[in-house]
């Protein structure tokens, strides 16, 4: 996998404010085609590994607590150009930046509370696709 794919998850707040059948149709609407994809909870362990980067941030505890506070979507996508694609689909971190029409903007609750994650590097799609799939639940 490296260029075409990115990796996903629809965050606990989309979930349980009930965006996330709107996300995954503006997902799909944007030309990704969904290769893998599960309903699950992060761990606390599993939280703290995912977001290891942001360790020595200020919100890192915050961050841990809120990932694994419910349910997520991850997922696996496809599509010509993902990542940086799905980087402007998904818009700025802080969706009072966002700009309109991208999901951030219409679902995302605060700067924390943002809906939806889009990989930043082709690397990182990899990484974070193979933490949440084995090679037999990506199509
Ligand atoms: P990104 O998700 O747009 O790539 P990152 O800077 O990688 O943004 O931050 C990862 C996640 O950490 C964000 O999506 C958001 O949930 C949370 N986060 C980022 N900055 C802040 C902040 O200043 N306060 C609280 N949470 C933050
Ligand atoms: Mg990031």
């Amino acid at each position: 996998m490296a260029t075409n794919r990115t990796f996903t998850m629809l965050k606990p707040d989309a979930l349980e404010n009930g965006h996330a059948g709107n996300i995954i149709q503006m997902i799909t609407d944007a030309g990704f085609a969904i290769k893998a994809m599960k309903y699950t909870r992060l761990t606390e362990d599993q939280a703290k590994k995912f977001y290891e980067v942001h360790a020595e941030r200020p919100f890192y505890g915050e961050l841990v607590e809120y990932m694994t506070s419910g349910p997520i979507v991850a997922a696996i996508l496809e599509k010509d150009n993902a990542v940086a694609d799905f980087r402007a689909l998904i818009g700025s971190t802080d969706p009072s930046e966002a700009d309109a029409g991208t999901i951030r903007k219409a679902y995302a609750e605060s700067k924390a509370k943002n809906a939806v994650h889009g990989s930043d590097s082709d690397e990182n799609a990899s990484i974070e696709g193979e933490f949440h799939f084995s090679a037999a639940e990506v199509f």
